[in-house]
């Protein structure tokens, strides 16, 4: 295969990621994507974490809660492993270019593109007509977000695979219509691992999502032990032992989720989890999978309380992030304004 101009992108490998501080955050947000952003701060030297305030207010939350929730986010992020020192963990709307650069794209994409996104129709369902156009538009900000910093690396869960996709169309066409080859890398998505789509508790056919109404379909990651014990029983499985390998969770989805989450959770194979297990009924399984989330999540739980209980400590490092954050994405939206050739005195 020949080189893309954009596939001769030779500046720094970075990545970049975020979240949206609409609920908080869930075992698949964490084993999606938070448990990566803290092992890629060991191979890569520029990470950045943001918290996709712009992205949450498609879905109308209380003004009252938003700058709240999103630094309980950044909390989630910190108490998690991402090292503020180290990497950069701001919070969108404090860097303008974001939107700016989110122009400009709007006017790279094509609206069949956009028609395309599964994620929009899933969100909108029978009320597309009365949804916001932000909600319509939420990739191409997405785009904007990673392409702000000339990110190289995402990583992300399953769910948000098209959307990296989109980010790549509109960096290659933005290069290709100015005729500005490799300006901006074509980014790649980080997918792979055990807990790349953790899916309801209640129905293993639906993602474990924040949305959901139900708190019993999701683990939280502030869930007390009591908690997960309780959802963990309650679960969905069904009346037949686990099976004594992988073929046999075939046509099972809630069971193959839970020994998924087990061997995510616990940092094993799935085959490995199924020696122990198969044959075994949900009465043994599901009180020892409650019992490694617990151990996981419980130290996370209490550092994110301690985080809470200071934000002004919480704000400091946040102002800190964006004034790093800017440090990188103005120079480059600089360079964009430049090449789609706006006046400049
Ligand atoms: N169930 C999941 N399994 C694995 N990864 C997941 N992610 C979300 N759900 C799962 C990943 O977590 C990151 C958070 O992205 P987001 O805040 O933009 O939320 P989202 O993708 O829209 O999914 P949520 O958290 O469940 O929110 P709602 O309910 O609003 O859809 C992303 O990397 C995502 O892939």
């Amino acid at each position: 295969m020949t080189d893309t101009p954009s596939q001769q992108y030779s500046g720094p490998r970075r990545v970049f990621s975020g979240m949206q501080p609409t609920n908080g955050l869930h075992l698949g947000n964490y084993l999606g994507a938070l448990q990566k952003f803290v092992a890629l701060q060991d191979a890569f030297e520029s990470c950045i974490y943001c918290v996709v305030d712009l992205h949450a207010i498609t879905a109308g939350p209380d003004p009252k809660e938003l700058a709240a929730k999103s630094r309980e986010v950044a909390a989630a992020y910190i108490a998690a492993g991402v090292d503020p020192t180290r990497s950069i963990i701001f919070i969108q709307s404090a860097v303008r270019e974001h939107s700016e650069l989110a122009w400009v794209f709007n006017c790279v994409a094509r609206m069949g593109w956009l028609e395309r996104m599964t994620q929009f129709k899933d969100k909108a369902g029978k009320h597309a007509e009365r949804s916001s156009v932000g909600l319509f538009d939420y990739p191409v900000l997405q785009a904007a977000d990673i392409l702000l910093y000339k990110a190289t690396h995402v990583p992300v869960g399953e769910d948000q695979k098209q959307h990296l996709e989109l980010s790549r169309d509109i960096a290659q066409k933005f290069n290709n219509d100015y005729e500005a080859p490799a300006f901006f890398p074509l980014p790649e998505p980080l997918i792979q691992g055990p807990g790349a789509r953790i899916m309801s508790l209640r129905d293993g056919t639906k993602k474990m999502s924040k949305s959901d109404p139900s708190d019993m379909t999701r683990i939280n990651l502030t869930d007390d032990a009591d908690t997960i014990m309780n959802k963990i029983k309650k679960a969905t499985t069904d009346p037949h032992p686990l099976p004594e390998a992988k073929e046999g969770l075939a046509g099972r989805p809630e069971v193959e989720n839970l020994v998924g989450i087990y061997a995510a959770v616990s940092d094993r194979g799935v085959d490995d989890v199924l020696k122990e297990f198969g044959g075994k009924g949900f009465g043994a399984f599901k009180p020892a999978l409650a019992e490694v989330l617990a151990a996981k999540l419980a130290p996370i739980a209490a550092d994110m309380r301690r985080l809470n209980a200071d934000p002004a400590a919480l704000d400091a490092i946040l102002a800190d992030g964006a004034d790093r954050a800017r440090a990188i994405a103005q120079p480059i939206m600089a360079e964009v304004r430049d090449v789609v050739g706006f006046w400049r005195a």
